[in-house]
């Protein structure tokens, strides 16, 4: 996970870890809900670590609908690392689930991901895995690692962020796919279905002027309608 104290002010061409990021991708909202219209969703949306390699970190895989898919009823550990500028820590949630957190740790200043492995693989991180504390949300050091498990045994999909407003908004957050859509029960007849929507310049001003901002959001909320922020960039 990174994160930067002046990540509200880069040009966009620096943004590699000048945004919140998880895995060097900031999730960027799908256009359409993943669990009744995934096949909405442009395949090159749903980023994958093996789609995007360390050279395309580089350029513009950076906003993506990044997952991580495992199998129904598969065991999962997480191995979470604050590697960022700013060392701020990460109140990590996660939806459907609660884990045990089985480990954590804090590192010296400018810990990588790869320290943590190499420390792992060296035996210096003991998990304990009997009575290990039950949660949905836990702290993420920065410069520290906090390890979590959990059973996938609730199929769909799922969304592990950063608790911060402003980091979740901004895309800290990777959603975890569990199982196939065979695993879970159709969708409805009639489900209402929805996509990105802007509204025109003339609706703006219409709403500008009859409603105020609260009417508004809760038309929206009413109508179903979920806006894509538009002033983000998008893969291409
Ligand atoms: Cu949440």
């Amino acid at each position: 996970m990174y994160d930067h104290s002046d990540y509200s002010n880069p040009s966009w061409s620096v943004l590699k870890r000048y945004t919140p990021q998880i895995n060097y991708h900031s999730f960027q909202t799908p256009p359409s809900p993943l669990l009744t219209q995934f096949g909405d969703i442009p395949v090159e949306d749903l980023c994958h670590r093996i789609l995007c390699s360390q050279e395309q970190q580089n350029c513009l895989c950076i906003w993506c609908t990044q997952r991580i898919k495992v199998d129904l009823g598969q065991v999962v550990e997480l191995v979470l690392v604050g590697e960022d500028f700013s060392g701020d820590d990460h109140p990590m949630n996660i939806h459907g689930y609660s884990f045990r957190v089985v480990a954590m740790g804090k590192l010296p200043r400018g810990t990588t991901v790869e320290d943590v492995i190499q420390l792992d693989q060296q035996g210096n991180i003991t998990r304990k895995l009997e009575h290990a504390v039950l949660k949905d949300t836990v702290q993420v050091q920065g410069d520290g690692y906090t390890i979590i498990r959990f059973t996938a045994d609730n199929p769909g999909w799922w969304l592990l962020h950063s608790n911060k407003i402003v980091q979740i908004d901004d895309g800290m957050a990777i959603a975890i796919q569990v199982g196939e859509s065979s695993d879970l029960p159709p969708v409805p007849e009639n489900f209402p279905r929805c996509g990105s929507w802007s509204p025109s310049s003339d609706e703006n001003e219409n709403e500008n002027e009859d409603e105020s901002e609260e009417e508004s959001n809760n038309k929206q909320r009413k109508d179903g309608v979920v806006a894509v922020r538009p002033d983000k960039p998008r893969r291409s």
